[in-house]
C-alpha cells in the first residue's frame, strides 16, 4: 500500500525517485545521489549555513530548514533505561529441539526444528548508557521471541538469583548502587559506601552477593554467559494443567571471564569491548549460539525442596534436578540502526504467550507491573508497541486506539465489541491465554514468607562450589570493594555476613581488610546450613569450553618476523575456530625478515594483550631488542603473564620476555613456537584458557 501510494506520487510530480539503504524512496539529486530534503519533504539547497540579515547580521527566524533541523536534534535523546542503561542487541532466532506439548501449549514449543525470530539485548545494570563494558556488574540478558501467539519476553540476567525477595524494595537496592546523590560518584560501580551499607543491612541479598563478587560479573564475553529467567514460572498444557519450569541459556562456547586486574584495563583500552565483541562474532559470521535449559517440577518437588521455589533469592542445583535442552538461540544479525532497535526495544516479564504463566514469585509480581510502566517514560506513549522492534509478528487485532503517535490506525466503524455490525475481533477461549486457576484462601498481609528466612546456605554452597582460584577471585573481590568503603563499620558488617558464609573467606576478607579482631557472626534467622553439597555446575573454571573456538590470540610482531612462522600460526588457531590479530610496533604493520609486509590491526599502545585471550611474540633478535625500550611492549606481556594468559614466543623474543620480568622456563605457560607442530600444540595448550596455577606466583 505505502509504497503504492509512494509511486503515484513520484508519478504525479514527475520526480525521479530511488531508494536509499534504509529501502526507504529518495528524491534523487543531479549527480544520481539521493536528495537532501527537509522532513516535510521540500528539497534543501544550502546546508551549509543559517539564513541571514546580510552577511554577518543576525540568523533571521524564517529560516525554517535551520529551525526544524535544531528543533529535532534538540530533541533526539530519550529517557535512559533507569536500570539496564547501557545495552547491545542483536537479531537471531530460537529453533524448538522438540516438542513439549506435553508441559505446555506455548505455540513456541509444539514443532520441532521450527525457527522463531528474536531479539536479544545484553546489559549492564548499575551503569549509564556512556559508561565502559566491563564493571563488575550484573549483565541483563532479555531475549524476545516473536511467536506466532505473542511475544514472549524472557528478562533475565547472567545470575540466576537476585539480591532482594520483594519487588517493593528494588528502588532501595537500585538507589544505593547508582552513583550518590550528594556527589554523582561513583559511575557504575558498586565498591562504595550506599551499596555496602544497603546489601549489609539486607542479609537475603547474601546470596547475590557471592555471584557478583565472583567472576560472573567480570564475563570475557556476552557470548560466554550463561542466561537465566531466574523466577520459577509456569506451563501450562491444554487442560491448564501446570508444571513449574526454570529457564537457564547455557553458551554453545562455555562459559568464561576476565580477571580484575584485566577488566580495569579493557575499560580504559576499550570501553566497548563486550560490543565489539558481539558485533565481530556475528559480522564474521560466527553466530553466537546458546541452548535453552529447561528445569521442570511439579508441586510435590516443589514440597520436598530444601528451599521455596517462589524466593527468588534461591536457585535449584543442576546436579539435583536436571536442566533439560529444548531448543537453541542464535544470534545472526546486528541491527540496522542502534537507536530504532536497540534502545527502543522495550522488554516487558509480563509477556508471556498462552502456555506460560508466572508463579507467585513476589519479585516478578512486582516486575509485571514495572516494566509496562517504564516503558511510557521512556518511549513516550502507550504507541510504543507500533514501533517495529515491539509490534508483534505474527497477526494480532484489538480495539485500542489514539493516543501520541498512533502509528496503526483501525479503520471501520465499530471500535468496541461486542457489536452487532459484525466488524473487529472476537475473544477465543479455547485458544486465548488463560491464568493457573489456582485456588487461595489467605488473610490479605504485608509479611516475608517463614520459607524465605535462610539467607546463607546457598551462599555458602556457591562458595564452595568453586574451584581455589574462583574462591580468591571472591575474597580479593569483597576486598577491593569493601575497601572503597570509608565507613569501618560497613567493613565489619559486612564480615559479619561472611562468616555465616565461610569462616575461611570471612576471616580472608577481614584480613586483607586490617580488621584485627573478627566481628561476631551476624544474626540469622535460620541458622546457615552447612550440608549442603557443592555443586560443580556453579563453578566457570570446571565448566571450560573443550576448544579455543571463539576466542582470540594477539600476536606481537617487529622487523625481522618470520612472516612463514606467522601463517603457520594463523592456520593452526583458524584451524581451531579462533581468530588472530597482528599487534606492530607502528601503524600500518612491520617488515618481515624476508622483506614483505606484515600488516598490523594495532600499534602497540593500542593493542594491549587484555584485550585477547592468548598471546604470541613472533619477534626476531632485533625486533624484540627494539622494543624492550617501548614501556607498552612491556606491559603487553608482563599483563599476558599476570593475568596467567599463554604465551607463545618464538626464538628472538627472548630479550623482550626477560625484559618484562619472564623467565623463559617461568612455567608451562610459555609455550615454544618454532614449526607448524608447535603451533598446533599452543592452540592446544590455549583451551584451558588460562593457567591458573601460575596465580600462585602472580598473586592477582
Ligand atoms: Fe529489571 C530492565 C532483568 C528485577 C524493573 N531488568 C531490566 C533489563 C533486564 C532486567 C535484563 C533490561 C531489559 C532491556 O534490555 O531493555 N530485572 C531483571 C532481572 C530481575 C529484575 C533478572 C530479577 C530477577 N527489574 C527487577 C525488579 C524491578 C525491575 C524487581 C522493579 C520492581 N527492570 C526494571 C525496569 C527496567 C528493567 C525499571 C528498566 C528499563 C526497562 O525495564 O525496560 O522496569
Amino acid at each position: 500500500m505505502v509504497k503504492k501510494a509512494r509511486d503515484e506520487i513520484a508519478k504525479i510530480h514527475d520526480q525521479s525517485l530511488t531508494r536509499g539503504n534504509g529501502g526507504e524512496l529518495h528524491q534523487v539529486a543531479e549527480g544520481g545521489t539521493a536528495r537532501l530534503t527537509t522532513a516535510q519533504g521540500a528539497p534543501v539547497a544550502d546546508d551549509q549555513n543559517s539564513l541571514k540579515l546580510g552577511q554577518r547580521g543576525p540568523t533571521l527566524l524564517e529560516d525554517f530548514h535551520f529551525r526544524e533541523k535544531i528543533f529535532h536534534f534538540d530533541h533526539e535523546r530519550i529517557p535512559e533505561r533507569v536500570v539496564h542503561a547501557r545495552g547491545y542487541g542483536a537479531h537471531g532466532y530460537f529453533e524448538t529441539y522438540r516438542s513439549l506439548s506435553q508441559y505446555t501449549r506455548a505455540d513456541v514449543f509444539q514443532r520441532a526444528g521450527e525457527k522463531t525470530p528474536a531479539f536479544v539485548r545484553f546489559s549492564t545494570v548499575a551503569g549509564s548508557k556512556g559508561s565502559f563494558d566491563l564493571p563488575r556488574d550484573v549483565r541483563g540478558f532479555a531475549v524476545k521471541i516473536y511467536t506466532k501467539e505473542g511475544n514472549w519476553d524472557l528478562v533475565g540476567n547472567n545470575i540466576p538469583v537476585f539480591f532482594i525477595q520483594d519487588a517493593i524494595k528494588f528502588p532501595d537496592v537500585i538507589h544505593a548502587v547508582k552513583p550518590e546523590p550528594d556527589r554523582a560518584f561513583p559511575q557504575a560501580q558498586s565498591a562504595h559506601d550506599n551499596f555496602w551499607d544497603f546489601i549489609s543491612l539486607t542479609p537475603e541479598s547474601m546470596h547475590m552477593v557471592m555471584w557478583v563478587m565472583s567472576d560472573r560479573a567480570i564475563p570475557r564475553s556476552f557470548r560466554f554467559m550463561q542466561g537465566f529467567g531466574v523466577h520459577t514460572f509456569r506451563f501450562l498444557d491444554s487442560e491448564d494443567k501446570s508444571t513449574f519450569v526454570k529457564f537457564i541459556w547455557k553458551p554453545k562456547l562455555s562459559m568464561q571471564s576476565v580477571v580484575w586486574n584485566e577488566a580495569v584495563k579493557i575499560n580504559g583500552a576499550d570501553p566497548d569491548f563486550h560490543r565489539r565483541d558481539l558485533w565481530e562474532a556475528i559480522q564474521t559470521g560466527n553466530f553466537p549460539e546458546w541452548e535453552l535449559c529447561v528445569q521442570l517440577f511439579d508441586q510435590a518437588f516443589a514440597d520436598q525442596f530444601d528451599f521455596d521455589v517462589l524466593d527468588p533469592t534461591k536457585l535449584i542445583p543442576e546436579e539435583v534436578l536436571e536442566p533439560i535442552p529444548v531448543g537453541r538461540l542464535v544470534l545472526d544479525r546486528m541491527p540496522d540502526n542502534f537507536f530504532a532497535e536497540t534502545e527502543q526495544v522495550a522488554f516487558m516479564t509480563q509477556n508471556v504467550p498462552p502456555g506460560i504463566d508466572f508463579s507467585n514469585d513476589p519479585l516478578l509480581q512486582g516486575r509485571n507491573f514495572s516494566y509496562l510502566d517504564t516503558q511510557l517514560k521512556r518511549l513516550g506513549s502507550t504507541n510504543f508497541t507500533h514501533l517495529p522492534i515491539n509490534a508483534p509478528k505474527c497477526p494480532f487485532a484489538h480495539f485500542q486506539q489514539d493516543g501520541h503517535m498512533a502509528m496503526r490506525n483501525p479503520v471501520g466503524r465499530a471500535n468496541y465489541q461486542p457489536n452487532s455490525w459484525g466488524e473487529g475481533p472476537r475473544e477465543d477461549p479455547a485458544r486465548g491465554f488463560r491464568s493457573y486457576r489456582e485456588d487461595v484462601e489467605a488473610p490479605k498481609v504485608r509479611l516475608r514468607a517463614e520459607s524465605f528466612a535462610d539467607h546463607y546456605s546457598q551462599a555458602r554452597q556457591f562458595y564452595i562450589s568453586q574451584t581455589g582460584p574462583e574462591q580468591r577471585h571472591i575474597a580479593m573481590a569483597l576486598t577491593f570493594e569493601l575497601s572503597k568503603c570509608e565507613n569501618p563499620s560497613i567493613r565489619e558488617r559486612m564480615v559479619s555476613h561472611l562468616l555465616n558464609i565461610d569462616e575461611g573467606l570471612g576471616a580472608a576478607v577481614a584480613g586483607r581488610l586490617g580488621i584485627g579482631r573478627l566481628p561476631k557472626p551476624a544474626d540469622a534467622a535460620v541458622a546457615p546450613r552447612k550440608d549442603l553439597p557443592p555443586s560443580p555446575a556453579l563453578s566457570i573454571v570446571r565448566n571450560g569450553p573443550p576448544s579455543f573456538a571463539g576466542r582470540k590470540v594477539g600476536v606481537l610482531v617487529g622487523e625481522g618476523t618470520d612472516a612463514a612462522m606467522l601463517a603457520a600460526l594463523q592456520t593452526a588457531v583458524e584451524k581451531e575456530g579462533a581468530t588472530l590479530e597482528v599487534i606492530a610496533p607502528h601503524v600500518g604493520g612491520a617488515q618481515a625478515k624476508d622483506g614483505t609486509l606484515i600488516p598490523a590491526k594495532h600499534m602497540i599502545d593500542g593493542g594491549p594483550s587484555v584485550l585477547f585471550d592468548a598471546v604470541a611474540l613472533l619477534l626476531s633478535d632485533a625486533g624484540a631488542e627494539a622494543l624492550t625500550s617501548e614501556a607498552a611492549a612491556r606491559d603487553f606481556v608482563a599483563d599476558a603473564f599476570a593475568h596467567c594468559k599463554f604465551i607463545g614466543f618464538s626464538n628472538g623474543a627472548e630479550a623482550l620476555l626477560l625484559k618484562s620480568g619472564i623467565a623463559l622456563d617461568a612455567d608451562e605457560g610459555l609455550v615454544y613456537l618454532s614449526d607448524a607442530g608447535s603451533m598446533t600444540r599452543f592452540v592446544e595448550t590455549c583451551r584451558q584458557l588460562r593457567l591458573w596455577a601460575r596465580e600462585a606466583n602472580v598473586k592477582l
